[in-house]
């Protein structure tokens, strides 16, 4: 391996690994990981997947392709001994912008899962120039400015190749970049991200993320969900949902093409999974194309109907796409006509309403036109499926149930174990062997150490390092200071009303109120935070600014300091995550119950041996089955009678606001005259109205329960080792959440690749 990395240096930069810098190190690497998989053939199975996502949050992928190509190890102790540092040499490689939560980073470990078992299924997505948004804090306020990550060289190859994508007004030429997709010991896919050669980044006003909307040519691949709070900024979201289903439709048939199939067989060699609705004009598309070929519609419409499998990943309704037909008679009138015939074949079916493609306001229904013409609907954790069988799909599922089934997220171990947290993985290895790498449920194994204290203190041992290097990290990267001795509580994830930052915070506002009325915590608590919110939700903008108004307040503060600390992590992403899940003590899953599909970074910190702390919803509830009542801490209402509150409208926030004096005093720390003398006035007034009168997501409802639910984890942490083994608990039951464990269940149920 010496001799080829030195091979590279000398080629590229006509040096060794002992006169070059990182950066020439870093991308010798990087060739070294392309020539070492271009030896490995493309996985063939006998049905292909494509799956098109409009994300995937890959993160960063040096440190993952050595893994997932054996040589992590080889190459580490190389570099060491020649003084270089694996860690230093990744911070030249910047993360890919690609995606922006939960729905993104399934893609991710869903791609790293297909390949690693051997299945031949390609992501297909849009190659966004300046990604989702760079968060920064300026006056205690989000400002997003434009993310530039693409380097040269990178993990893009040109593949040379591009269709041509008709619009109404002009045809644009796409231009296709590939990523390998590099499985676990074995396996090969690719990762097709369609780009456009006009796009300009130039029209972007300064570092920000404001530029001509309707310059379609310049601007279509620039950002990933740019602003849609406009009629321009929706239908630039259209142009660019079709720009990449087109040019994966036309990659699917020149494949299938190449490959001598019949394209009225397509079902019985390709398979789409549409990722949430992003993708959804796909059908319509396929349709076109195959009528366009010679097929005749009703076959053309059996053929995408037996091709499509559809995920839902949420149920809040803003989230569902809808949209206005003469949008798309603006962008793509020739999927119109089809559009309509789709929607007379349901019209003949059922009179329901609800289960119409067109809306009496003439509004396209996304995914009803999925669950109609695709063979597969599934939700993303049990829960979450049942609340789509039971109401909000439930017209669907008395017209297909066969169509319905679950297939509970997870996550690759690879990346959220053993390249995130070495000490860990190493350990566990050294327990129990390293099956575990191979069939994630043999962690179950480690349950035999339950009452083992050498163990359970080495965990403990483990817990502390991570801790450290994050206080490491944070000090290099942020300039901030944590203490590694404190509780360290982390609420990571996009800021969303429904997933309740607000909540976290009212109860660090309450935990101020009491420490300045003589009440001492035990062991001192750090909160971090970590979350982007969406440009244009304001409410959501405004809790960023209330918690970092709050972290000044308490930093300012000597008795509070001493007792706790806010951290509200700048830019939170795929490669801080890896360095904030190892040291989570204590992992805020505290969603309205209903409201959030599944979740994956609980998945993630349990994996680490965080304790949860959290709501019966989406995956939390299979969490708890696991570990057991006695290993996590859950609070709150139930999904039913959360969703008896939406639907009797009897949820009165103002009640709960002054009629009980310690949540009123929690909620009018908001805008007290200390934070207004930090922060915004209008802004805290927002949200402080916000609570007390609407609270959509009911904050207030929870506050109580967890309140008391988390005075009683915090108590718990005292007993060092009581701790260990609830840490220890959700280790070892975690294998259930592998990725690999719900990719084998997509095959088996729904893909059927071999
Ligand atoms: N999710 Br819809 C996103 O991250 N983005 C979206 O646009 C939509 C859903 C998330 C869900 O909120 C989360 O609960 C789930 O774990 C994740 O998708 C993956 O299924």
């Amino acid at each position: 391996m010496l001799t080829k990395l030195n091979n590279l240096l000398q080629l590229q930069f006509k040096k060794n690994i002992d006169t070059c810098t990182n950066e020439e190190l870093y991308i010798a690497l990087l060739m070294l990981v392309k020539s070492l998989s271009n030896n490995r053939t493309v996985t063939v199975t006998k049905r292909k997947l494509y799956y098109i996502s409009a994300e995937f949050l890959i993160g960063k992928l040096l440190s993952n392709n050595l893994i997932n190509l054996g040589i992590y190890d080889e190459i580490n102790d190389l570099l060491k001994k020649h003084g270089k540092n694996l860690t230093d040499i990744e911070e030249i490689e910047l993360e890919p912008s690609l995606g922006n939560g939960g729905l993104g980073r399934l893609a991710a470990c869903f791609l790293d899962s297909i390949a690693t078992l051997e299945l031949s299924g390609d992501g297909v997505g849009l190659n966004y120039h300046l990604g989702l948004f760079k968060q920064k804090f300026e006056n205690h306020l989000q400002k997003e400015t434009k993310n530039e990550w693409i380097q040269n060289p990178s993990w893009l190859n040109d593949t040379k190749i591009g269709f041509d994508v008709q619009f109404k007004d002009f045809t644009l030429h796409s231009h296709l970049y590939d990523i390998d997709v590099l499985g676990y010991n074995h396996g090969l896919n690719k990762l097709h991200l369609f780009d456009l050669d006009s796009v300009d980044e130039n029209i972007v006003q300064g570092d920000g993320i404001s530029f001509d909307l309707t310059d379609i040519k310049r601007n279509l691949t620039l950002f990933l969900y740019p602003d849609d709070s406009t009629r321009e900024g929706q239908i630039l979201r259209i142009y660019q949902q079709y720009f990449m289903v087109s040019n994966a439709a036309q990659l699917i048939l020149m494949e299938e093409k190449a490959k001598g199939h019949d394209l009225r067989k397509l079902h019985e060699y390709v398979c789409v999974q549409i990722n949430d609705t992003h993708p959804s004009l796909v059908i319509p598309e396929l349709i076109w194309r195959l009528t366009n070929e010679g097929i005749n519609f009703d076959e053309a419409v059996h053929i995408v109907t037996n091709t499509c499998a559809y995920t839902n990943h949420t149920i809040l309704a803003e989230a569902l796409e809808k949209w206005p037909m003469d949008y798309l008679q603006q962008v793509v009138p020739h999927l119109i006509p089809i559009i309509q015939k789709l929607n007379d074949i349901v019209a003949q079916k059922s009179d329901n309403e609800q289960v119409q493609i067109i809306d009496k306001e003439n509004r396209v229904h996304m995914a009803n036109m999925d669950i109609h013409f695709g063979y597969s609907i599934n939700g993303v954790a049990s829960l979450h499926t049942d609340i789509l069988k039971q109401s909000e799909l439930h017209s669907f599922y008395e017209l297909y149930p066969e169509k319905f089934n679950n297939k509970t997220n997870g996550i690759t171990f690879r990346r959220w174990l053993i390249h995130c947290n070495h000490e860990l993985s190493q350990y566990i290895t050294s327990l129990i062997g390293d099956d575990f790498k191979q069939d994630a449920m043999k962690l179950e194994n480690l349950m035999q150490f339950i009452n083992d204290e050498k163990v359970l203190n080495h965990l403990l041992q483990i817990k502390m390092n991570s801790k450290k290097d994050l206080a490491t990290y944070l000090k290099h990267t942020m300039n901030v200071t944590i203490n590694p001795d404190s509780i360290f509580d982390i609420q990571i994830k996009r800021l969303h009303e429904y997933k309740r930052q607000q909540m976290n915070l009212l109860y660090i506002t309450h935990l101020i109120l009491r420490i300045r009325q003589g009440y001492r915590p035990t062991t001192p608590i750090t909160f971090l935070f970590g979350a982007k919110a969406a440009p244009a939700y304001v409410i959501a903008k405004d809790i960023i600014h209330a918690i970092l108004c709050v972290q000044e307040i308490i930093a300012n503060d000597p008795v509070l300091s001493k007792y706790i600390q806010v951290v509200m992590i700048e830019n939170y992403n795929v490669t801080n995550a890896e360095k904030l899940i190892p040291a989570c003590d204590i992992s805020e899953q505290i969603s309205l119950a209903s409201k959030e599909a599944s979740g994956t970074g609980n998945m993630k910190m349990m994996l680490n041996g965080a304790v949860t702390i959290g709501t019966e919803d989406g995956a939390n509830v299979e969490i708890h089955e696991l570990v057991g009542d006695d290993n996590i801490y859950i609070f709150g209402e139930s999904s039913s009678n959360v969703i008896n509150h939406y639907a009797n409208h009897d949820y009165n926030a103002n009640a709960y606001y002054t009629n009980d004096n310690e949540i009123k005093a929690a909620v009018d720390f908001i805008n007290s005259p200390e934070m207004a003398a930090i922060g915004q006035i209008d802004n805290l007034n927002r949200l402080h109205h916000e609570l007390c009168t609407k609270d959509w997501f009911m904050t207030l409802l929870d506050l109580k329960s967890y309140i008391q639910t988390k005075d009683k984890a915090f108590a718990d942490y005292e007993d060092r080792l009581k701790w260990a083994k609830m840490s220890l608990t959700n280790i070892a039951k975690a294998g259930y959440f592998s990725s690999d464990r719900t990719i084998s269940e997509y095959n088996h149920d729904i893909w059927k690749l071999n």
